[in-house]
């Protein structure tokens, strides 16, 4: 099949920085992660996994037959986010707007363009939202490889990116998946606090700080976990920022071209952030990735934040 270069050219002009197309089939290896993630209960408090996650055995029931992923990747990462000195740490991805938003926007003006190209073709757009393996269909079609952190790294950017796919009943030339992974390299399963990465490749979410300040919705987090949130309040970014991959990105200046991604001024301010009401919070994260979570899950992350900072200057 002929290789349209056009699709990439108009991704890239959006603002994407990654483009590939893969299959929409997932490998057999993959299925059987899949399925052990869910019977070890490995999902924690995402209690949709096991329910809603059976779907990707399937998916003629995502409302097309696709026959083509198209993957996109969009580098979040400021150059700014090192002026955030504070000692509340949270995710780069969610100091900014609201990825799930600026995806989307995006997704829909390359919509548009295939659908002026193929109009008798579907296509289905997810951020996170539609039950497939963002990471799978994305290594597939060649944007980099799934590290032993789980996450996808490419080499020219790292990993300080977001995924989103269409899928399509248009069957495209697809992409070559890479050939490459981490080597010897294990410098994110040593740096994780919880363990949660207690494998290479695999991750136990239920261990994860990123789980455990924005999924879990208990009053309180368990000891253990507690105990090693380093100071993270929302997601957690240790096992990313360990890895050479993007430690060289950095060095090359390779950082986000989205202004939306830009932190807000707020995440500056460390006595801002412990002083926020309930409704400045409301306010501030209404746009940002940030509301995942509630008032309520913001102040019991900040009173571990508290306690952790004073058993460390005790
Ligand atoms: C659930 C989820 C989480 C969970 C679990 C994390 C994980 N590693 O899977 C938690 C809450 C912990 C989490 C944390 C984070 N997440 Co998250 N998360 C997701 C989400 C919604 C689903 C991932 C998932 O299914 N995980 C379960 C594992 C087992 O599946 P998997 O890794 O995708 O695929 C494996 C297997 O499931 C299997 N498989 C895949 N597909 C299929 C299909 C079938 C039929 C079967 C049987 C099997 C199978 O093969 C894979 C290889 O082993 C994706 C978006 C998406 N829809 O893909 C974002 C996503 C993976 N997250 C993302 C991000 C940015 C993060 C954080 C960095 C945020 C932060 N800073 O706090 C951290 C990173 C933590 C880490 N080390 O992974 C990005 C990753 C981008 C990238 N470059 O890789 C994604 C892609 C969101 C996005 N749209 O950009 N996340
Ligand atoms: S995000 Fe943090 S807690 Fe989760 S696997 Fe990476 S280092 Fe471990
Ligand atoms: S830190 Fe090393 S082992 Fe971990 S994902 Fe990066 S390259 Fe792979």
């Amino acid at each position: 099949m002929l290789v349209d270069n056009s699709l990439k050219e108009k991704a890239l002009s959006i603002g994407f920085d990654l483009f590939g197309v893969s299959k929409a089939i997932i490998p057999e290896k993959a299925k059987n992660d899949f399925e052990e993630f869910i019977k070890n209960k490995y999902y924690g408090s995402m209690s949709w996994f096991p329910e809603r996650w059976e779907i990707r055995n399937n998916f003629s029931n995502l409302g097309l037959e696709p026959k083509s992923a198209i993957c996109l990747g969009v580098i979040y990462n400021s150059i700014n986010h090192k002026n955030i000195l504070n000692n509340i740490k949270i995710s780069r991805y969610a100091t900014g707007r609201d990825y799930h938003k600026v995806l989307k926007d995006m997704g829909k003006e390359f919509i548009n363009f295939l659908k002026i190209k193929f109009p008798s073709s579907k296509f289905r757009q997810g951020v996170d939202t539609l039950p497939i393996s963002e990471k799978v269909l994305s290594e597939n079609a060649g944007l980099g490889w799934i590290g032993k952190n789980t996450n996808l790294i490419s080499k020219q950017i790292g990993s300080y990116f977001f995924l989103s796919v269409i899928l399509t009943d248009h069957e495209l030339s697809v992409d070559n998946k890479l050939n490459f992974d981490c080597g010897s390299c294990s410098k994110c399963i040593d740096a994780c606090p919880t363990n949660a990465l207690f494998e290479p490749y695999k991750i136990n979410a239920s261990l994860c700080i990123s789980h455990t300040t924005i999924e879990n919705r208990d009053d309180s987090i368990p000891e253990n976990l507690a105990n090693n949130l380093q100071g993270w309040v929302y997601g957690c970014d240790i096992c990313q920022e360990v890895c050479p991959w993007n430690i060289r990105a950095e060095r090359k200046n390779i950082f986000s071209k989205i202004s939306d991604f830009e932190p807000l001024e707020v995440f500056y301010s460390e006595e801002k952030l412990l002083g926020l009401t309930e409704n400045e919070f409301n306010k501030i994260t209404l746009e940002s990735a940030i509301s995942r979570i509630t008032y309520k899950q913001w102040k019991r992350n900040l009173s571990y934040f508290i306690k952790n900072e004073k058993e460390k200057n005790k």
